[in-house]
Parts: C-alpha cells; structure tokens; sequence
C-alpha cells in the first residue's frame, strides 16, 4: 500500500544484521584465514581449506549456544544509532534456520540455544519502534533439492519442485509466526533454477501480499528484468544496492532516481558476517559512513549499515563504537 512505502521512504538509516553458525567460526578456522566471505565459509575449498570442512562446518550449529545474546540490548543501540528499521538473516546460504522451523530439522531448535532468535529480535526490535525486515536466502547448501541450475529431468524437476514448496512453506511459517514484520529482504535469487520459476514465484509474491497486505518484498526476490522494476507494495521499483566491497556509493544513479532502493553496505571490504580479525574493520570511520547515509538519503534511498556479531551474540567493539559515532551524528543533524 501507499502508506507502506510512504514509510519506508522515510527511514533514511536502517541496520542489517547477518548473523547465523558461521559467527563460530568467525572466517578462519585452526588459525588459518578463509578466502571467502565469512559468512560463505562453509564453500571453503582448495590448498587451504580444512580436512572434511563442509562436513565439519554442518556440525557446528552443535555449539551455536550464544549465551550472551540480549536482543534488547541491539535493539536499543540500533535506537541510539538512529535506525528506523531492521534486516535480520533468518537464513543464511547455508541453510541454518534462526528460527524453529517445523520444515527444516537444521534450525536453532537443534541447537544447544534452543529458543527462537527471530522471535527475540522481533520483539526486542519493535518494541524500540524499530520496523523489522526479514532477510532469506534463496541458495540454501542444506536442502538436498536444492539446485542452482535448471531441472532438466523429470526427476530433477520432482525434487526443485520440493524446494520451491520448502521455500513456500518457510515464508508463510515467518509471516504466521512473525505478523509485525514488514518486509523482506531476498538474497541468492540470481539462480537460474529460481530465475525460470517464474510462474511460481509470480504467484508466491501475489500470496505473500494477500496475506500480508503492505508487505515490502525488495526486487531481488525476482533476479530477472521484471523483478527489477515491479517489486514494492505500489508496483514501483524497489531496488537495493549491495555495495558491500566498494567504499564508496554507485557512480551511476541513472536507475535510482525517483524509484525506492536501499543500500546495504558491510563495515570490512569483504564479507558480512562475523571476522575474527579485527583489522579489516578500521576500513571504514564513522565519517565514511555518514557520508554514505548522507548520499544515499539525497538520492532518494535508504542507507542499511551491517553488523556481524559473534558467536556468543556479541557486537564487536568496533560496531558498538561506530554506532555511537553515527548515533550521535543523527542526534545532532537528523536523520538526512
Ligand atoms: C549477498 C550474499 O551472498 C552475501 O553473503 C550477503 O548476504 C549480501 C548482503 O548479499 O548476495
């Protein structure tokens, strides 16, 4: 509707959140350093790549116990920060679930954690009046029907069809659980096995809606020429721009103007989940930030900054320290 995108446009700072078992392992593993994203790090392959990772990494939700996790104390330092609104990884590439999924036996219920982190965020979140936005992942290395390449045989298309309804199953278990949500965010739809279920997500998207009117669904939910004009609640354009590797904002607008986007950006120069070495962080100041927040609000977007807590649901003290640094940015300029 109308008066959600007309409160979405009005958001101007918004925080992202990537957090999931890969915090554990926190891009290295035994000392040694992943040449992934760290949130990837389970597609860790080649000379450095440990004995049996993968088989290693879809065991380590046993120690994802993040005992210090306080999603109030998040939400409250997203306040102080001045975000208007929220992203949170429900699910990741790997296919861990945040919250206990009754389609999934990969969740946090089969964690030592147990209790619902969605849940918890949620709550924490909009009772800061912090609107909440659900990130999910398309690409999930957990599911044996999933697949990136088309299905071709009548078998392959047996088993991508499981997935699709997987998948369906899970956003209307979020919506159900999670009603104050207000959008989500999709990632790893740039498969062609999604990219030609076309019909299916065409109808999935109308579904969504009509359950949930409002709903904000980003453009990248549909990764081909259509999702990426007419993916909003109005029919208009909402485009997000991830710009995770490069300092500075897009030179090209051209696409931008008078659509609705967001640009989501990660503190180090690569990889969005929790790192273990701290020097990559110092990349970016808080003034590199704020000039990012200042440009992507003048050209009519938002600006979505990203944490990546530990294993423990700590923030590192470096994002505690930029958050207040813009915290108090926004304190004495508003929000741009
Ligand atoms: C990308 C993902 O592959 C990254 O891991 C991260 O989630 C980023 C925001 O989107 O497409």
């Amino acid at each position: 509707t109308d008066a959600a995108m007309q409160r979405f446009r009005e958001y101007g700072l918004g925080q992202f959140i990537h957090w999931g078992v890969y915090a554990i392992a926190g891009g290295e593993w035994n000392g040694v350093k992943a040449p992934t994203a760290s949130e990837w790090i389970r597609s860790w392959s080649g000379k450095t790549a440990p004995d049996n990772w993968k088989a290693t990494y879809d065991n380590l939700y046993k120690q994802f116990n993040p005992v210090s996790f306080d999603a109030t104390r998040w939400a409250k330092q997203a306040k102080a920060m001045g975000a208007r609104y929220v992203i949170f990884t429900t699910k990741h590439h790997d296919g861990f679930c945040m919250w206990p999924s009754r389609f999934s036996d990969y969740t946090i219920r089969q964690s030592p954690y147990q209790k619902d982190i969605v849940r918890q965020i949620v709550d924490a979140y909009a009772k800061e009046g912090i609107d909440v936005y659900l990130y999910f992942s398309i690409i999930d290395w957990h599911n044996k029907d999933y697949r990136s390449a088309s299905p071709k045989t009548a078998g392959e298309k047996a088993s991508y069809q499981k997935f699709l309804d997987y998948t369906r199953n899970q956003l209307f278990e979020l919506l159900n659980n999670y009603p104050q949500i207000k959008g989500f965010w999709f990632d790893g739809t740039w498969d062609k096995a999604w990219i030609d279920s076309y019909a299916f997500t065409y109808q999935l998207e109308k579904d969504l809606r009509a359950a949930h009117p409002g709903l904000i669904i980003g453009s990248r939910f549909r990764n081909d020429e259509y999702g990426k004009r007419h993916f909003d609640s109005n029919g208009d354009l909402l485009g997000d721009y991830e710009q995770g590797w490069e300092r500075k904002l897009p030179a090209k607008y051209e696409w931008l103007n008078g659509n609705d986007w967001d640009c989501v950006m990660t503190i180090p120069p690569n990889g969005w989940g929790y790192i273990k070495d701290w020097s990559p962080f110092y990349t970016k100041t808080s003034y590199d930030l704020i000039d990012m927040l200042m440009h992507a609000t003048s050209m009519g977007g938002n600006f979505v900054l990203n944490f990546g807590p530990d294993g423990n649901g700590n923030m590192s003290p470096g994002e505690d320290r930029l958050a207040k640094e813009i915290g108090e940015w926004v304190q004495l300029n508003g929000e741009a």
